[in-house]
């Protein structure tokens, strides 16, 4: 569902059809109006846009935020995510029929699931169920996750009461999300932007170094939403230069880690 805009060449572009004929699809399938403009960057929490975004069957553009060259402190991206961090979108029909931008991608779920009616229930009880789960994401699974990977993988010294904390917290929160699911199928019940949330950091535990063996009901979970359609399409978006980050580059570092106010 995803078309591409390669902003360094101005040129449309994708992953598997000829651009011409995706790009006039998108616009086709959003019904004559602009598809939804998607900031991205292929990690955990752009996958939660992608993958919401596949699964509502919504079309998108792709646009590239490379963070390792610093698009997100540019003025016209900050303007839209005023916290430097992708993901964001632009939603050109908005309530009243007017653009609407969003940053966070807890928010972003919310919007587009009341946008769609899909995977973020009206009544108010399972709705309830759903924002616990998916907040219990956006301040536990993801950030502690994030510092984990941070610490085990791109300190400059190796600090074990670092990496010692951050892997037991991972510990603990997948234990958590195991109970939760050993009398259910999806943290809400039903599959939902909670599960959705989730996805991109549990399909990467075990290669961020997060022991999943104890944990049966997060395995058979994973299993489930990893073999959704939509949830391989989201996954798959891809950007090439994203391949050629060298993590290791002081240029890349300096970018990423120690930011202080600008
Ligand atoms: N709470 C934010 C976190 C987003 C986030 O951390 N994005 C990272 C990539 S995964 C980013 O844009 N980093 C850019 C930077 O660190 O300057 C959300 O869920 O949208």
């Amino acid at each position: 569902m995803a078309r591409a805009a390669d902003k360094s060449t101005g040129k449309k572009s994708s992953r598997k059809e000829r651009p011409s004929s995706r790009a006039h699809k998108a616009t086709a399938r959003a019904g004559g109006k602009k598809p939804i403009d998607l900031y991205y960057w292929p990690t955990p929490n752009g996958w939660k846009i992608t993958i919401m975004l596949e699964e509502c069957g919504l079309p998108y553009t792709m646009i590239p935020v490379d963070i390792s060259k610093g698009d997100q402190f540019k003025p016209q991206f900050l303007a839209i995510s005023p916290n430097n961090r992708m993901p964001a979108i632009v939603d050109h029909d908005g309530p009243g029929g007017k653009p609407i931008s969003i940053f966070e991608s807890g928010a972003i779920l919310q919007y587009l699931g009341r946008k769609t009616g899909k995977f973020y229930p009206k009544d108010e009880r399972s709705r309830v169920e759903v924002e616990q789960w998916l907040f219990w994401q956006m301040a536990n699974l993801g950030p502690k996750a994030g510092e984990a990977n941070h610490f085990r993988n791109y300190a400059p010294e190796r600090l074990p009461y670092a990496i010692e904390r951050f892997g037991n917290e991972m510990n603990r929160i997948y234990g958590v999300m195991n109970r939760r699911l050993e009398d259910r199928d999806f943290l809400a019940g039903k599959y939902s932007i909670a599960d959705i949330a989730c996805i991109g950091w549990a399909s990467r535990a075990e290669r961020h170094g997060h022991d999943l063996r104890a944990f049966a009901s997060v395995r058979r979970w994973l299993k489930a939403v990893l073999a959704r359609p939509a949830v391989k399409r989201g996954l798959a978006v891809k950007v090439e230069a994203a391949f050629h980050v060298d993590m290791k580059d002081p240029k890349v570092r300096a970018l990423l880690f120690n930011q202080r106010a600008r």
